[in-house]
């Protein structure tokens, strides 16, 4: 083994990394047969497909931490008997007033509505937010649920401002001004938007409006995606085969941080997730949580997850973090299509046509796409959209570098496994087409 392989392997361990984490824990699959496998290909460098793909098993469970911030102005924690008040009290009457609006530049609007408030300092572009689903009793109760639906605002964000953060970032969105929402600021996911100005994944992501000031806080203002459906469908599914930055890798190698709220998370999902050694020191580095779940759902195998839908009826499912073989993943598709041949006809021609656009964008190419997400939504009308959403992890390269998102991802080679997750995900859908004729 190589010297720097095994340097690499070492301080895995001691990063308190499973062996195997960063390039050993792999199926036995071949690139060559990675590539007659599943057949649609796309155009990208094929050649360097040489390794094979890592396997390994986690998941999760998370309290939301929903955050009201009332008219007074200080935040606390949403309590069950607070919802009789979401739709009551809490709701303001909404009202702007900008002060100047250009491009990327911050302007500052003032008397957004502000039912949620982060009470987290740090921002990091990921937020999930969602509705408040109706609990059904099939799903979770809402304050169990981690959702995932990360363009949470419906058509009329007058009529329904009953916004619940659940768990994942805590973050906020803030409705904007008609047809907008405010999405707590990210740097990083600023620059995203300002790069893919121009590139041909314009069209396929939300509108970006610049940065706005809100309440001294600053915000990306972007296009509701859910402006033109009624009672939409929503399903996010979150790309590629890693979900955790180089980055993170290095940093938990140089200082490895013992998290217990991440050991807690795992025990809720599996008692015997944590190693005995976990166990002990009742706490994991977030690589490795991350590793584990997303070996526990598809990611690892499909190269896409399955993080949440919301139903047209209002209800949330999240319960997808054990979602992993492609008959699982197939199922939830066909009960979130609900058999609907045009929707799903439709769905696939626009994943066609992104595919198309991914291959060619320079964007993409320059990018390492962490943690970016598919979102998914249909309406009664049968109108149907694919969207790319969440870059506040996604990672420029250095400059002349480029990724071809498909080759499996060895540490070093800062690979995603975007397009290969795409065409499983376009396979998933096309055998659902295929049954149904
Ligand atoms: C979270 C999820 C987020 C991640 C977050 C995890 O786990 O993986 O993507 O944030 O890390 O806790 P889960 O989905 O199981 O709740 P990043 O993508 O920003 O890393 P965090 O706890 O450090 O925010």
């Amino acid at each position: 083994m190589p010297k720097e392989r095994e340097k690499r392997r070492k301080s895995s361990k001691e990063a308190g990394l499973s062996e195997g984490f960063v390039k050993d824990r792999r199926t036995s699959r071949k690139g060559p047969e990675i590539h007659d496998e599943l057949c649609q290909i796309p155009e990208v460098r094929l050649a360097e497909i040489n390794s094979t793909r890592k396997t390994a098993t986690m998941e999760v469970l998370t309290v939301p931490q929903v955050t009201i911030t009332p008219d007074g102005g200080s935040s606390r924690e949403i309590q069950q008997e607070d919802w009789a008040e979401v739709d009551g009290p809490l709701r303001r009457k909404m009202s702007s007033s900008s002060i100047s609006s250009t491009g990327s530049s911050v302007v500052h609007e003032e008397s957004e509505d502000d039912i949620l408030s982060d009470s987290e300092t740090k921002s990091k572009g990921n937020i999930t937010l969602e509705h408040l689903c109706e609990d059904t009793g099939e799903s979770k109760p809402w304050w169990k649920l981690k959702t995932i639906v990360n363009w949470p605002f419906v058509s009329s964000q007058r009529r329904s401002l009953s916004w619940v953060q659940l768990a994942g970032h805590k973050g906020n969105f803030k409705a904007g001004s008609e047809g907008t929402i405010l999405k707590k600021f990210s740097e990083n996911e600023k620059q995203c938007f300002e790069r893919l100005q121009g590139d041909v994944l314009q069209d396929f992501v939300p509108g970006f409006r610049g940065v706005v000031q809100t309440d001294g806080e600053p915000f990306l203002h972007m296009t509701d995606l859910l402006v033109k459906f009624d009672r939409p469908s929503i399903m996010d599914c979150k790309m590629g085969v890693r979900t955790y930055l180089e980055e993170e890798l290095v940093r938990a190698r140089d200082r490895p941080k013992l998290r217990r709220d991440l050991y807690e998370k795992m025990l809720e999902v599996d008692s015997e997730g944590p190693s005995p050694e976990e166990h002990l020191q009742k706490a994991v580095t977030k690589p490795r949580y991350m590793q584990w779940r997303e070996t526990l759902s598809s990611t690892h195998t499909l190269g896409f997850r399955i993080e949440g839908i919301k139903k047209a009826d209002g209800t949330c499912h999240t319960d997808f973090k054990k979602t992993r073989s492609t008959e699982d993943v197939t199922k939830v598709f066909r009960d979130f299509v609900g058999g609907n041949t045009s929707i799903l006809n439709t769905y696939q021609t626009k994943l066609a046509t992104i595919q198309q656009a991914l291959r060619s964008s320079k964007f993409f190419a320059r990018h390492e796409v962490i943690g970016s997400s598919l979102l998914f939504i249909h309406d009664h009308t049968e109108r149907a959209e694919v969207w790319l959403i969440d870059f506040g992890k996604t990672t420029a390269l250095p400059e002349g570098q480029t990724l071809n998102h498909w080759i499996p991802w060895e540490e070093g080679n800062r690979e995603d496994g975007y397009m290969w997750g795409l065409d499983n995900l376009m396979r998933t859908l096309g055998s659902l087409t295929k049954t149904r004729n």
